[in-house]
């Protein structure tokens, strides 16, 4: 199903870059053509109340009676009968923070000029997060894949390929065939629960571009990810405008659950909170999954103005960074609710039509999470469980950002070295 109506989505970072901080409640306001309120910092939202009164909805949602992993739509006509047996609650709409190229000349905006060819190893973002000194004990397992729930990816892509997870069972099948019976036909790389269909690809580019800050491959060509010999499991449920709705991201989030994934990637959000999401990222837990979530674009507090999934309990949220190790100026806090800090600002990765771009947001913070994670369960030479892989992560962090974060900015090198030594 696709989104019906346009109310939200998260401040532009083109915006921001123009110096106008505008918290949640404005950002409808701005996007309707109302100027921004103030210039005054990262002060606007903070201690205003949750609100979900502007957030899209397409239609209602509620659990299947068959089948508790799975969310059916209610129709109008039906709502009363099935609502009465059953919880009902609306079918969110969430977004990508609208990412674009930043204004600022440093960062990883330079390695544009490079082009194709150097495989740039000494972007500003690896250097921070001491990504050489983690690759002393591992380039990544291809056993270990992360789920990337977003807007498809470029399977394609000369620098992804070699990359993505493929159900090796199912690609010797035909288009009708479910030979996994795991309720998708034909399954091969992921499945598109935007157009409920197998995997062929990404009309916006956001997900190809965090799919590459996860696992770019290391072929002396383009650039490379943070664990370039994991695999990434493309799992599309938002559109050429990078909206989607709670509906396709639950059911995304169970297939991760039930098809391999041990680390999930979520570069998306919104202020609804929902239920049926929060027990979906909640079985991922119990399931010792790492869910990883952007904290949002619009510079505020997470503690006061959740912004969902990131801020459900047990869920890895990120802050964003810039090249001089600040907090990116849209990126959204909180000491108490957001777990850790990683670059996101002018990031340069894999885009659509077998190109790379910068981009910068909460949004390219979090697959550098994710990415780790997926290098340190990579390095990792006995079980350990979840909860002891997050405490590490938050303990080898830097601690710069604790007014901003819970653990500080993360620290790459240090996090994966400690797992080996596990
Ligand atoms: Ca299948
Ligand atoms: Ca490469």
């Amino acid at each position: 199903m696709k989104p019906q109506f346009v109310i939200f989505r998260f401040r532009s970072v083109t915006l921001l870059s123009l110096g106008a901080p505008l918290g949640f409640a404005t950002a409808l306001a701005f996007f309707m053509g109302a100027c921004g309120p103030g210039l005054s910092g990262r002060t606007g939202a903070e201690g205003s109340a949750p609100s979900t009164a502007a957030l899209e909805v397409s239609g209602t949602i509620a659990v299947s009676p068959t089948n508790s992993e799975e969310v059916i739509v209610v129709k109008d006509e039906d709502k009363e009968a099935v609502c009465a047996q059953t919880d009902c609650e609306p079918n969110y709409v969430y977004s990508i923070g609208e990412t674009q190229p930043g204004e600022s000349s440093s960062g990883d905006v330079a390695a544009e000029a490079l082009g194709v060819g150097s495989e740039v190893s000494s972007l500003y973002a690896r250097k921070i997060l001491g990504v050489e000194k983690a690759w002393e004990s591992t380039l990544g397992s291809e056993n270990v894949i992360v789920a990337v729930i977003d807007t498809g990816v470029e399977i394609d892509h000369p620098d992804l390929k070699d990359n993505i997870y493929t159900n090796e069972l199912e690609a010797a099948g035909t288009d009708s065939e479910d030979r996994d019976a795991n309720g998708y036909a034909h399954d091969v790389h992921g499945w598109d629960f935007y157009e409920d269909k197998p995997l062929t690809k990404d009309e916006n580019g956001h997900g190809t571009h965090c799919a590459g800050i996860i696992a770019a491959s290391l072929n002396h060509m383009g650039v490379v990810g943070i664990a370039p010999k994991v695999k990434i499991m493309p799992l599309r449920f938002m559109g050429p405008d990078g909206r989607g709705d709670t509906r396709a991201a639950i059911r995304a989030i169970y297939y991760a659950i039930n098809n391999g994934a041990k680390v999930i990637s979520n570069s998306w959000g919104g202020p609804g909170g929902s239920a049926l999401l929060g027990k979906a990222v909640a079985a991922a837990r119990k399931k010792g999954i790492l869910f990883v979530a952007a904290a949002g674009n619009d510079s505020s507090n997470n503690d006061y103005s959740p912004s969902y999934p990131a801020n459900y309990p047990g869920v890895v949220s990120v802050a964003s960074t810039d090249a001089q190790d600040a907090l990116s100026g849209f990126s959204n806090y909180g000491a108490q609710s957001v777990v850790l800090a990683a670059p996101g600002s002018n990031i340069y990765s894999t885009y659509i039509g077998h190109t790379y771009k910068s981009l910068s947001g909460t949004s390219m913070a979090t697959p550098q999470v994710a990415g780790a994670l997926a290098l340190g369960l990579s390095a990792l030479k006995k079980d350990v469980t979840v909860n002891k892989v997050v405490k590490s992560l938050c303990d080898t962090s830097d601690r710069i950002h604790l007014d901003a974060t819970i653990c500080g900015r993360m620290n790459v090198g240090r996090f994966v070295t400690a797992l080996a030594h596990f």
